[in-house]
């Protein structure tokens, strides 16, 4: 010691000394960080496509068609975000001695450049964290769900827009120059991509059928059920015991003659039968045959406007999902049914007997089970 002076070792350089990797490199940050910023790119776009889908502003009319077009939105949404999962552990790993970088920041730029880079680590975990739980049917967090996700998705992406604006051109030029030393980064970002490969091939099996039996890590797989269709809510679970003897579908609001249906008088309505998909929010979706009246046909009878819209209410008494809107577009869509029938049989009471409704691209939270009126605004 004496005169010559002690070195002083940050935070950083601490850590730095532990991480001896070479996998702690810029070329490997920068392609995950491209992987990652399409991923998270694509995860927001289906995110807003859901939330206006079940939120719509009053200028955004959503089309029916194509009919399966939520089932793929959606299925990207959950099963592209499960499969980030690997990837932003990797880049979290990867720069994780950069984090404890010290000083924090010499500029007020650079402090910018950190604060953005902090709310997006943040907000990435947040997000696949609590997307992850969401679809496991686990709420160990004190905030409803959706707003709590959707709000963030915005911090996010705010923070991403800032962290691409300063790397852009330095990942630009990492990427495009080859490298001269022998890091073994291929072998790694091919792990890294055999890891989310793995994890979308064992859920992609919950919207894409032929795939089911490989779907380890999805809550809901196709096939199974009553009658043949996974179901979220049970009636059990929506306190709905039996169908009540006495049921009538009852058609008030703004309507030209107000209606109250037996089975029998919808039974006498014209019947089609329609394939459509149940197409959840959670990622899952499996198609059905559908059997019923079409709700256009209901509602004509009752005299109602062309443009108005519809809240389909459920026998259900509490519960987030007891009633929903049903738009001009979708209510005159000839396959947008009050359905009585499933797969050749009569409605189970598990997806919504004696009637459920039935449309095509709209999220499953919208496909309102055990109908008992339907309030025309
Ligand atoms: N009344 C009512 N309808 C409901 C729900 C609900 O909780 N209550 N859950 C919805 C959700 S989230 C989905 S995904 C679909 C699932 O329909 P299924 O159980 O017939 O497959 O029903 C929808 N209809
Ligand atoms: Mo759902």
């Amino acid at each position: 010691m004496g005169g010559g002076g002690t070195l002083v070792r940050g935070p950083a350089e601490v850590i730095a000394g532990r991480f001896t990797s070479r996998l702690h490199d810029e070329r490997v940050a920068a392609w995950l960080g491209i992987a990652l910023g399409v991923s998270f790119g694509t995860a927001f776009v289906t995110g807003l496509i859901s939330h206006f889908m079940q939120h719509p502003p009053g200028w955004l009319h959503w089309p029916s068609r194509p009919v399966n077009l939520y089932r793929v939105t959606q299925g990207l949404h959950v099963i592209g975000g499960l499969a980030t999962i690997p990837l932003l552990l990797a880049k979290l790993w990867t720069v994780y001695p950069r984090l404890f970088q010290w000083p924090p920041f010499r500029s007020a730029g650079q402090a910018i450049e950190r604060g953005a880079v902090f709310v997006l680590v943040g907000g990435a975990v947040f997000q696949l964290a609590t997307g992850l739980f969401n679809i496991a049917y686990w709420y160990p967090f004190p905030f409803f769900f959706t707003v709590a996700h959707y709000w963030t998705a915005y911090l996010v992406v705010g923070a991403l827009v800032v962290h691409v604006a300063n790397q852009a051109s330095k990942v630009r030029h990492t990427v495009m120059t080859r490298p001269e030393d022998a890091v073994p980064r291929r072998a790694f970002l091919l792990t890294v991509a055999a890891a989310s490969g793995a994890v979308a091939l064992a859920t992609v099996g919950e919207t894409l059928s032929p795939l089911a039996r490989l779907a380890l890590l999805a809550p809901r797989r196709p096939g199974t059920g009553p009658q043949r269709l996974p179901v979220n809510k049970t009636a059990y679970a929506a306190g709905i015991t039996a169908v009540p003897p006495e049921w009538r579908l009852r058609v008030t609001g703004a309507v030209g003659r107000e209606l109250s249906l037996s089975l029998a008088d919808l039974r006498a309505l014209p019947v089609r039968t329609v394939r459509l998909p149940i197409a959840c929010v959670e990622g899952w979706s499996a198609s059905g045959d559908w059997e019923g009246v079409r709700l256009r046909d209901v509602l004509r009878l009752a005299g109602v406007a062309d443009g108005a819209r519809v809240r389909v209410e459920s026998l259900e008494r509490y519960g987030a999902y007891r009633t929903s809107w049903v738009e001009p577009r979708h209510w005159h869509d000839g396959l947008t049914l009050l359905a009585l029938g499933l797969n050749g049989e009569p409605l189970a009471l598990d997806h919504g007997a004696p009637c459920r409704l039935i449309a095509p691209d709209r999220p499953g939270v919208m496909q309102t089970k055990w109908v008992g009126g339907l309030v025309v605004a």
